[in-house]
Parts: C-alpha cells; structure tokens; sequence
C-alpha cells in the first residue's frame, strides 16, 4: 500500500519507499473517470507504474481534492483580502459535511493596528466554537501553536488566493519554497497560483497546499449545506419537516433559535445568501 503525494493532470506521484515515483491510473480508473486523491492509499503494479487498487478512504474533500486526512486549516486573512464570516462559515460547513475537523487560521495580523479590529472578529469567530489562532505568518512565535498542531497529522490548506497559505508553508519550511503570489497581482485572475495539488512531507507531519481560487464554488447541495451549517447542529431533526432547509417552512427549530437570539443572525443570514448560490440536486461532482 503506497500513498499518493501529488497529483498533476493524469499523473501521480506515489511514495514508494524514500522516492517518489511517477505513475498513472489503471486502463480501468480511466475509462470509468474513478478519481484518485491526493492522500489516497493505493496499490501499485510496479512493473506498468500503474494504479491498480485505491483502498477505502476515512474521507475526502472535492475541494480541495484530497483524501484521508486529519483536519483542515481554514485559513482567512484579516486585510487584503478581508475577513469574511460567510466566507469562514461557508468553509466549515464543508468541512462538517466532509467530516473532517477545521480549525481556523487569521492570517496577517501584523497588518491591523487597532485592537478593536481584532476584537471585533474574536467575537464573531468565539460564537462558532471551533479552535482560532491569530498569526502573523512572518513570526515564528504567532507559529507555534499551527507547529503544535500538525504534528503527527496531515493538514489540508483551504481558503482564498491571497490569504497566505503557501507563505505559511514557507515559514515553517523553508525548503520547499512555494510559490508565493502579491495580493494585488492575483485579484487579476490568479496567475500565480499554485497549480498542482501536493502533499508534502515535512518533519512535522504530511501538509497539502493547494491552489487558491477567489470564488469558492461549494460543492455541496442544499440540504447538505442545511445539515452542516456551523451552529445549526442542536436543531437539526428538529424542525416539522424531515427536509427543512430552514427558509420559508414553518415550524423551523432553526428559525426558532434565530428568533431567541441562541443562534446568531448575521450567521443564518449568511446561510440564507449561501443556500441561494447552490443546487438543488446533485449535478457532476
Ligand atoms: N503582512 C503579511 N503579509 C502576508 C502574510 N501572509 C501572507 N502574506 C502576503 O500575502 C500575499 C499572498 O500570500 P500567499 O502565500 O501567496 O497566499 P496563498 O494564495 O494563500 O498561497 C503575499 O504577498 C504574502 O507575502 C502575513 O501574515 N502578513
Ligand atoms: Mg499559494
Ligand atoms: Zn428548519
């Protein structure tokens, strides 16, 4: 059993011992268009450098498309681009869906120079009771507890182009060098953004960059996303109808908590607007 460390196109890159080596998928994979992860566990035939078996994920992600991991840093800069609760809610509730744990990283705090900024999103991120850390990826103390919490574990990167991901990846090891874009530059359609999904193995733990995108496109449907919305979770299986999207239905245990302030506003409207941009039914992903 090998594991998958990048992929790019149709090629992947599997860890076979101390190399890494070049292969492609089974004649099979192909023509049905079964997707391999990067973070897949896989069986090779080392003659043909094929893939020829990928064996039961404990679970993945479309996007970024990995597979097996252990948590994912939901990273978010404060400035440049700013911060954005729907954009945070909008990650963890995909993140709830994939069933795999967030934690949120706010990038660029050396950038705000009034506390009061600061507090503002403690406050705002307090009531989503998921683990937060302010950093500054330019200092290596603000660093310490991301250290702390990959080792030993694999960490998937999520979030905007710009936020920071690669040059978090590149304080805490230098060696790998990614490529690390201006923001400004890349609001012009992302040109330097990191293209291949990698897994890489550092001496802490196994962590993936991945590309950027500026509009996160969620690949989730509607009921989905009204099962996993960051606080929603004590009410669901509590509203009248078994399929409530907590809209317009009434006897919604959702809108009910709305109404008596246990559930924020701001964060179900922010809901609201999501479930708006996404699919009924599940379409090609
Ligand atoms: N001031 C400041 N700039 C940062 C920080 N993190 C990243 N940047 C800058 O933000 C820009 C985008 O960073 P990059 O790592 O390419 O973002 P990515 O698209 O998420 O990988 C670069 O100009 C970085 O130097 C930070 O914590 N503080
Ligand atoms: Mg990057
Ligand atoms: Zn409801």
């Amino acid at each position: 059993m090998y594991l998958v460390v990048g992929k790019q196109r149709t090629r992947y890159l599997v860890q076979v011992g101390q190399v890494d080596v070049i292969v492609q998928a089974a004649v099979d994979y192909i023509r049905d268009k079964t997707p391999i992860y990067v973070g897949d566990f896989v069986d090779l035939n080392l003659e043909s450098l094929q893939i020829i078996k990928i064996h039961e994920r404990t679970n993945f992600l479309v996007r970024p498309p990995v597979a097996n991991i252990d948590q994912v840093l939901i990273v978010m800069s404060l400035v440049e681009p700013d911060f954005s609760l729907l954009l945070v809610e909008k990650f963890l509730a995909y993140a709830n869906f994939a069933r795999v744990k967030p934690v949120i990283i706010l990038t660029k705090k050396d950038k705000i120079t009034d506390e009061q900024t600061l507090n503002e999103v403690r406050l705002l991120l307090e009531t989503l009771n998921i683990e937060f850390h302010f950093v500054s990826n330019f200092d290596m103390a603000d660093l310490a507890p991301v250290k702390t919490l990959i080792t030993g574990k694999k960490t998937a990167l999520m979030g905007q182009t710009g936020v920071g991901k690669s040059t978090l990846i590149n304080s805490l090891f230098p060696d790998f060098a990614r490529e690390v874009g201006e923001y400004s530059q890349k609001l012009g359609r992302g040109r330097h953004t990191t293209k291949e999904i990698i897994m890489l193995k550092t001496d802490l733990g196994y962590i993936v960059d991945t590309p950027g995108f500026s509009s996160f496109e969620l690949p989730m449907i509607k009921n989905e996303l009204a099962e996993n919305y960051p606080g929603f979770a004590p009410y669901i299986g509590k509203c009248y109808f078994n399929d409530c999207l907590h809209l317009s239905e009434h006897k919604c245990a959702v809108k009910l908590a709305v109404k008596n302030k246990q559930l924020s506003e701001n964060s179900y409207e922010n809901y609201a607007k999501i479930s708006l941009e996404i699919s009924d039914k599940r379409e090609d992903y």
